[in-house]
């Protein structure tokens, strides 16, 4: 069922760091063709900075760990290939089938691989207006013990009932160098972080000590780069319109996130997308960062 590349297996058997990356961003969260060249940058970036780079999908019915050039190639460039959440991968690997893994589906196989780090956009979280459309990325990262690199949740959700969720699951919100909790495309949603470390070293260590006590995830915030950042202000009359539309074509489900990031990137002529693409490669660097510091922990209390 577990398909890793060579170059990860040995990897995590050596201890080396290793960062997850998911793909439904690249399946369902892009556009092409910059899905699958923000695929491969992010892979050179966590390279770059000394750790190995494990994009998860499932591939014809396996749960695959690092892919080849071809593979990465096949997933971004198919638009009929699934959206796969936690509850989705049994089905897509008795029926042989192929999908990006969101983060929830993604920390759940890096958590069965013994992979500590993994970086992404924005997770999921609680949809505006609608109690019920919660992301399943809440949950599983509660569970999972792992730490999740992101510019906070994306900004098309209700950020201040998402973070309510962090709060009643368990879940320590870390600001990156920041008291702000980011907003996606925005550095400061207005709302605070549980917690803040100055460097990965401070990430390592805090994480360390959650998963002493039993803790699962640690949702690690880094403000997105400055350069493509946009104000709150500007980017919530595109999500207000956005979502007005999403509601009155009846998008529900798995659809809702794929057709609110789109059309937001329409709205913003294409701004977004460029906020989107920065803050997925500064989250990349930073988690090669806290995979190296995580696996130098190890390395001394072995
Ligand atoms: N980050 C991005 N773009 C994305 C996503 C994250 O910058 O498209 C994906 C992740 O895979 C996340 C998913 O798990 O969106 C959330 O989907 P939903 O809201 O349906 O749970
Ligand atoms: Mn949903």
């Amino acid at each position: 069922m577990f398909k890793l590349s060579l170059e990860v297996s040995r990897a995590i058997l050596n201890g080396q760091p290793v960062v997850a990356l998911e793909s439904t961003v690249i399946t369902h969260g892009l556009p092409r063709p910059q899905n699958l060249e923000l695929a491969q940058s992010l892979e050179a970036i966590v390279r770059q900075a000394g750790a190995i780079p494990a994009t998860i999908a499932v591939i014809d019915g396996e749960l695959c760990v690092g892919l080849d050039a071809a593979q990465l190639e096949t997933l971004a460039s198919n638009p009929h290939v699934r959206k796969l959440s936690s509850r989705d991968l049994a089905a897509a690997v008795a029926q042989k089938a192929s999908g990006g893994t969101t983060v929830a589906a993604t920390l759940r196989i890096a958590a069965s691989t013994r992979i500590r780090v993994f970086a992404t956009g924005g997770i999921g979280g609680v949809h505006r207006g609608s109690q019920w459309d919660v992301s399943a990325d809440l949950p599983e990262l509660a569970r999972q013990p792992l730490v999740l690199v992101c510019a906070g949740a994306k900004a098309i959700l209700d950020l201040p009932a998402t973070l309510e969720q962090f709060e009643t699951l368990g879940v320590p919100v870390v600001g990156y160098g920041t008291d702000a909790y980011p907003a996606f495309y925005s550095v400061d949603s207005g709302l605070a972080t549980s917690n803040r470390v100055e460097d990965a070293a401070g990430v390592a260590a805090l994480a360390r000590t959650h998963w002493q006590l039993g803790g699962g995830g640690v949702l690690l915030a880094a403000p997105p780069p400055a350069e493509t950042a946009i104000p709150r202000d500007e980017v919530e009359g595109w999500i207000v319109q956005a979502q007005a539309e999403a509601d009155a074509q009846g998008i529900r489900g798995q659809a809702v996130s794929p057709f609110l990031l789109a059309r937001v990137a329409e709205l913003s002529g294409g701004r977004s997308l460029q906020a989107n693409l920065a803050l997925l490669k500064n989250n990349a660097k930073i988690a090669a960062e806290v995979a190296k510091e995580l696996a130098e922990a190890n390395m001394s209390h072995a």
